[in-house]
């Protein structure tokens, strides 16, 4: 705002002095004042200057999205993490365990702590983003495209999540939580986690802190109908 009153006033100050400046006197006599051309030199350093810089910020970008990007060969967790009209699931393929949530109950996210989890973001219907601010993390999630990225939290605790790019009517009520927590902890959730969906079967909406969905829906409900990307 303060910037933007400043440049705005520098700019303004600069068009009212050249009009007032260079004016055409009152007693000269009508008539063009001296025209001038090309200035070549000038016209190269226009160019250029513009090009240096673009490129130069294209080569730093570059140097910091590879490794905020990068993936790892071998990562200690794979999570499966749907996106849909309008709720998340979290789903540990060869754990049988499932966190389902809608647009009334967030589901929650658990990851161990100091250990790569690599998320497979995908997407049935449109197009969401997975965004978890605390952790710098913000990724579309694509329909038809299976999105990557690992995410190795250093703190336990919880952080809230939400999906970032408008997917519809309840875009505003999908969010989640992540909860990190130690390896140990981490073992014995899973292991309740599945030893309770093995006795309750519908028991995959389920979170850590036993909240039940509301909704009742069952794991793997979440719409599979045609890949169409509508934004
Ligand atoms: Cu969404």
């Amino acid at each position: 705002m303060v910037t933007g009153i400043v440049v705005g006033s520098v700019v303004v100050g600069l068009l009212a002095w050249t009009v007032v400046r260079h004016r055409r006197p009152r007693d000269t006599a009508a008539g063009l004042p001296p025209q001038t051309r090309e200035n070549i030199p000038l016209e190269i350093a226009y160019t250029a200057v513009p090009l240096v810089i673009v490129a130069v910020l294209f080569a730093l970008s570059m140097g910091v999205q590879r490794p905020v990007t990068r993936v790892s060969d071998s990562p200690g967790l794979r999570v499966e993490a749907t996106a849909f009209q309008w709720g998340w699931r979290f789903a540990y393929p060869g754990h049988d365990v499932t966190v389902l949530g809608d647009s009334n109950t967030p589901p929650t996210l658990v990851v161990p702590l100091s250990v790569t989890t690599r998320l497979e973001l995908e997407s049935p219907d449109v197009i969401h983003s997975f965004a978890v601010p605390s952790f710098l993390q913000k990724h579309d999630v694509i329909p038809g495209t299976l999105e990557e990225i690992d995410i190795t939290p250093t703190r336990a605790g919880r952080y809230a999540g939400y999906c970032a790019e408008f997917c519809g009517l309840d875009h505003a009520r999908m969010t989640f939580e992540v909860e990190v927590m130690t390896q140990p902890d981490f073992d014995r959730w899973l292991a309740e986690r599945r030893q309770a969906e093995d006795d309750g079967g519908d028991d995959s909406s389920r979170g850590p802190d036993g909240s039940t969905d509301a909704s009742g829906q069952a794991r793997g409900a979440v719409p599979t109908g045609p890949r169409v990307a509508v934004g």
